[in-house]
């Protein structure tokens, strides 16, 4: 076997009726060495593909992939040239535009491992991770400039190397365009992502060089048929475990396109995405959906007739938004359950197969389990947690021994802390989290982090924050709040007041929706909030 090839010994097995939990799908051979940017990046050079658009952006740029490959090689030899080591981490706090993916692989290629972060955190939430991964360097966009240069501020350990994007390009022009892969193999260490955790502090997971092929193969290719004369757009942005599969790892594993956007994802923004692209693949979260679909009830012009299959992921779907947008548009949402832990989705609607208000079955090659609270595995149609395994589930949390035990099982098992159970059908049906956790607009939020923000406030004595449904059946945080003693403003100041107080401390969608202002919280005997009590 050449260096840095994949083999497939066997393609999916499991038919669209297969039983939940069942096996099959695409098992795959890694050579030795296996550096992962070979045949994401290289490969397409030998395959003719040079000239073809890897990727387009909204603001006019075009990659071909030859120049995806030179970049990729310079990114790489400038962070060598500073002294980066293999293995070191580079955070990088960076836009969806392709400078992403000239990091990111340029990092791979050379053995240095890059930790993409959520975009949309505040200082206070970089400098965590500047100390945890105590990073070697830290690349970032400009607009970014403010939240770096507090989290740079108030972190204890420094990064050997600060560089601004523009910084890092110039660098990178001044560096060769050739670069010989650093020799890792398929189970090292390759890239980081952080994933949130209950309590407030993110955990980096640490995924190999394999992980992304089997995510790219296993769903991408097998359950989505993504294919060479794909046109991918995400609204999920590349920092997240979903937008990488979306528009970086599944386009670049088959040679297709993907379209980049640097703004927010909106519905507008979206449409004329739509219009200007003729995406073949469309790639949403539920929240942005609903968002949709009230813009093109309030008459928006909305085109999607270029696209073959539209993916949701993030939080459950519900049925109803299934329907209308099917109803509105024409097309077909499939949705998913993936996580960071996993990297992409691994129990899924296919395209021969959806039940709407369910997450489908398991993606060929990956296996599940429903476990009750005694971990022994319950019966058929019972609700428990639900574990997984398969060839692209993290290897540990950063220097996080216990919370890796709790996570990551023996033999390969992945407890995803989601409740579940399986109907006649064979189709996962979600129930809740097993902790407190909520996702609002598909991002994680931790009530605890809320609460803290809001107890940090003179006139809060307690808070607790619940999940409630909003009219399109998403949660979002619904605020209860004790005043501190004496405090006898009245309600709608108070609440402003509060409103403006997490805007200004947290990530923009963090704040409560919907605001109680109570005399006491319901607590168990030991004083933890019973916020079950809270939600009915
Ligand atoms: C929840 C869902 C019901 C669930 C992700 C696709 O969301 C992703 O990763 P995260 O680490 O969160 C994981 C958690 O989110 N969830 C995700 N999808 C669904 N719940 N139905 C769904 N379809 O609690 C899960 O444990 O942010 C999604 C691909 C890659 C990802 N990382």
């Amino acid at each position: 076997m050449d260096a840095h090839t994949v083999t497939v010994t066997a393609t999916a097995t499991a038919t669209p009726d297969a039983a939940p939990g069942s096996d099959g799908g695409a098992i795959l051979d890694f050579a030795t060495p296996f550096n992962a940017a070979v045949p994401f990046i290289d490969r397409h050079i030998g395959e003719g593909r040079g000239a073809k658009p890897a990727i387009l952006t909204t603001e006019g740029g075009e990659v071909g992939y030859a120049r995806l490959a030179a970049e990729v090689n310079r990114y790489g030899n400038a962070l060598r040239g500073l002294g980066i080591a293999p293995g070191e981490r580079v955070l990088m706090v960076v836009k969806d535009c392709p400078e992403f993916f000239f990091v990111f692989w340029g990092a791979i290629k050379a053995g240095i491992v890059p930790v993409p972060l959520n975009t949309l955190l505040t200082g206070k939430d970089y400098a965590y991770m500047i100390d945890d991964s105590a990073a070697a360097a830290i690349v970032w966009s400009p607009e970014y400039d403010g939240a770096v240069g507090e989290a740079l501020a108030q972190a204890d350990h420094a990064p050997a190397h600060l560089l601004p994007q523009d910084r890092a390009a110039a660098l990178a022009a001044a560096a060769p365009d050739a670069l010989e892969p650093y020799p890792s193999e398929a189970g090292d260490d390759c890239f980081w992502l952080y994933s949130s955790g209950s309590t407030g502090f993110p955990k980096g997971t640490i995924h190999r060089h394999r992980d992304m092929v089997v995510t790219s193969r296993q769903y991408g290719v097998d359950v989505l048929g993504v294919r060479e004369d794909d046109i991918c757009f995400s609204a999920a942005k590349l920092f997240f475990a979903y937008g990488l599969g979306n528009a970086m790892t599944f386009p670049l594993w088959v040679g297709a396109t993907a379209v980049l956007a640097a703004e927010r994802p909106a519905p507008q923004m979206t449409f004329d995405i739509f219009d200007r692209f003729r995406p073949t693949l469309y790639f949403g979260v539920p929240t942005l959906y609903a968002a949709q679909l009230a813009a093109i009830d309030g008459g928006a012009a909305c085109d999607m007739a270029s696209v073959r299959w539209c993916v949701s992921a993030g939080e459950a779907l519900p049925a109803d938004i299934f329907r209308r947008w099917r109803d509105q548009t024409g097309t077909t949402i499939l949705d998913g359950i993936g996580s960071t832990e996993a990297l992409h989705i691994f129990i899924s609607n296919r395209p021969d197969m959806q039940k709407p208000g369910t997450s489908g079955r398991t993606v060929p090659g990956y296996e599940a389990r429903i476990v009750g609270e005694d971990g022994a595995p319950a019966a058929a149609g019972e609700t428990g947690t639900l574990q997984i395994r398969g060839g692209s589930t993290a290897r540990a949390y950063w220097n996080q021994p216990e919370k890796t035990a709790a996570t990551m099982l023996d033999d390969g098992w992945l407890d995803t802390g989601d409740t579940y159970r399986t109907d006649e059908d064979g189709c996962y049906v979600y129930e809740g989290r097993s902790d407190d956790m909520m996702k609002v607009g598909g991002i994680w939020t931790s009530p605890v982090e809320i609460e803290a923000c809001l107890i940090g406030h003179p006139k809060v004595l307690e808070a607790a924050i619940v999940g409630r449904a909003d009219d399109a059946g998403l949660l979002k945080p619904e605020a209860w709040v004790v005043r501190a003693d004496g405090v006898a403003d009245d309600e709608a100041a108070l609440q402003r007041e509060l409103h403006d107080h997490v805007k200004a401390s947290l990530a923009p969608y963090k704040y409560p929706r919907w605001w109680n202002f109570v005399d006491a919280l319901p607590k168990t005997a030991t004083g933890k909030i019973q916020r079950f009590k809270l939600r009915s």
